[in-house]
């Protein structure tokens, strides 16, 4: 049995091309269906906000259909914490210092170089690119490309499409799936595809969707352990400009910029004289204008906001919210928009699902859902990502299987621990994956070969269930038993420290370089939360050792010049 008919035999696809075209199984005379592909790519969705992950905070039933109907990741880890990276890495299935795009703010992402898309597109694959794209150059390899520009906007947001700029009406994630489905409709149907599906949700400033405002009004969302991280013993955990109470923004991030520009930010001084608004955007009835709200869109916002904004005011005005009150005021209000923004992600996701029942192409499709990074909701009092940290370092990774057959993963090598119990269950890959891996992956449930410079591996064996011990990598045989970790973007927005770093089961090593020389280490064992910096502590001589070797084995194995960096 050849590997693309073992992959049907375990997931109850009808078949695969790899041809692309509808082939004639050349044993059955049947028929074959190709296998095709959707990747749906968030940005900035952390797992603590999916609740197939962690249910405290939000439910996200069509997410967790997707992991129900196939296999949930449980060490699901990216490469660079970071947008415009995480997608370079996931394209060419490499680390950045290979495919060439480190950071946001002066990458150019090399078109000319060899992707996923193209390799798919070779075999015969019809592709395409819709949402978010955040690598500057323009798209290739994609039969259809139709981007948000730079980070897109929430609303009415400007798409090019094919190099035309084109406004549309309406809210980011709605419109973005709207697109995906007039391509699926419109695309040849005798021949598989990949559509590559990327939300600009749930981005800053997490605006959500009007019909979601008043969602979860009264829920209060328990306040991280951690929230109040006084970050002993870690200078560059303490030096970043990720804090919620001192660096979010009351005006653009929690929207309580009034229409008259008052600006009422007690502890946020440099923000008087600000201007009239950084996210109330005026508007010109009868106008489509690129990221603003048409006159509905904004009667709803405002009758939403304003009796907030009011009582805002009020409170500040009789000192009740300064100090602690404040802390956590902003703390609610980041989570209530950011959740509101989150459901209509999940909204979407079954709207995805729904179009693929209702033409039949569910059999036959791979789903996956992932974010392009992890996320931090108030731990270590942080937003935003970036760190070799848990909460940013880890991404969502549910895939469902052609046909909905739930995987039966074999036991796993690897403990799960961090911030989040998962619990267990019996679909669970608990192996090591990365984002690195989704190239490769993708490569093979389609049957096409995968290029020896790839970096990462293809993970279809621990879907189908293979032990990991069995797996055969680039390195050998059995399944990767650490992972390399490498950010670049600094000095830059909110100032986190260049650093590289390995994970393993248990542990975690980190060295931050550049105007900086601070190596972490934390037993996650121990201490999951990631408090107790270790390094240099009496009796980690060995673990230190030991992991210096295996950090040093991955910068030769991926060929990271990181002395040249130093
Ligand atoms: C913007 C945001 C940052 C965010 C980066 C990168 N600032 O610059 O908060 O870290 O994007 O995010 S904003 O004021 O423009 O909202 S990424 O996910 O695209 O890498
Ligand atoms: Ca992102």
């Amino acid at each position: 049995m050849n590997k693309r008919r073992l992959f049907l035999a375990l997931t109850g696809a009808s078949a695969v091309a790899a041809t692309g075209a509808c082939d004639v199984d050349k044993e059955t005379g049947e028929k074959e269906d190709p296998l095709n592909i959707v990747y749906i790519m968030c940005d900035d969705h952390s797992y603590q906000t999916i609740s197939a992950y962690d249910g405290r905070l939000i439910n996200t039933p069509n997410i967790d259909r997707l992991a129900k109907e196939g296999a949930r990741f449980t060490n699901s880890f990216v490469a660079n914490s970071l947008s415009g990276p995480s997608r370079a890495c996931m394209l060419t299935g490499k680390h950045s210092h290979k495919n060439g795009f480190t950071n946001n703010e002066h990458g150019i992402f090399d078109g000319s170089q060899q992707t996923l898309p193209k390799l798919l597109r070779a075999a015969g694959y019809q592709t395409a690119m819709v949402g978010k794209w955040h690598l500057v150059s323009d798209p290739t390899g994609f039969d259809y490309w139709d981007i948000l520009t730079g980070q897109g906007d929430y609303y009415n947001p400007v798409f090019i499409r094919e190099g035309e700029r084109i406004v549309r009406e309406g809210y980011s994630t709605d419109i973005t799936t709207d697109v995906a489905t007039s391509w699926l409709d419109s695309r040849d149907k005798e021949r598989p595809f990949c559509l590559f599906l990327h939300y600009k949700a749930p981005h800053r400033s997490w605006m959500p969707d009007t019909l979601d405002l008043r969602l979860f009004e009264d829920k209060v969302y328990p306040m991280p352990s951690t929230f109040y991280d006084d970050y002993a013993g870690r200078e560059a955990a303490a030096n970043q400009e990720m804090s919620v109470i001192k660096d979010m923004n009351v005006i653009y991030d929690l929207k309580m910029a009034d229409r008259e520009g008052e600006i009422h930010t007690p502890d946020q001084p440099w923000l008087e004289n600000y201007g009239r608004d950084l996210y109330r955007r005026d508007l010109s009835p009868g106008e489509l204008v690129p990221g603003r709200m048409n006159a509905a869109q904004q009667a709803a916002w405002d009758s939403y906001y304003d009796p907030i904004i009011k009582e805002y005011k009020e409170r500040v005005a009789s000192g009740e919210l300064t100090g602690k009150a404040l802390n956590e005021w902003k703390f609610q209000r980041y989570m209530h928009d950011y959740c509101r923004v989150i459901h209509s992600v999940d909204r979407n996701v079954g709207r995805v699902y729904d179009y693929l029942e209702r033409n039949g192409l569910l059999d036959n499709t791979l789903i996956i859902y992932t974010s392009d990074q992890g996320f931090f909701m108030g731990e270590h009092g942080y937003f935003d990502k970036r760190f070799m940290y848990e909460e940013s370092f880890r991404t969502p990774l549910v895939v469902r299987m052609p046909g909905g057959k739930k995987v039966k993963a074999a036991k796993s090598r690897t403990k799960v621990v961090g911030p989040v119990d998962y619990g267990h269950r019996s679909n669970d890959i608990d192996e090591f994956v990365q984002n690195i891996d989704y190239a490769p992956t993708i490569l093979d449930a389609a049957g096409v070969a995968i290029p020896d410079d790839i970096q990462g591996e293809s993970f279809l064996p621990l879907l189908k269930g293979e032990k990991p011990s069995k797996v055969a990598i680039k390195e050998g045989k059995g399944w990767r038993r650490s992972l390399y970790y490498h950010y670049y973007e600094y000095p830059a927005e909110h100032s986190v420290r260049r650093h590289y770093g390995v994970r393993t089961g248990r542990y975690s090593l980190i060295h931050f370089y550049n105007d900086i020389d601070e190596w972490e280490l934390f037993d996650l064992e121990e201490d999951p939360l990631e408090m107790n910096n270790l390094y240099g502590k009496p009796g980690t001589e060995r673990i230190t050792g030991t992991l210096m070797k295996e950090l040093e084995r991955l910068q030769t194995l991926y060929d990271d010049p990181i002395s040249e960096l130093n």
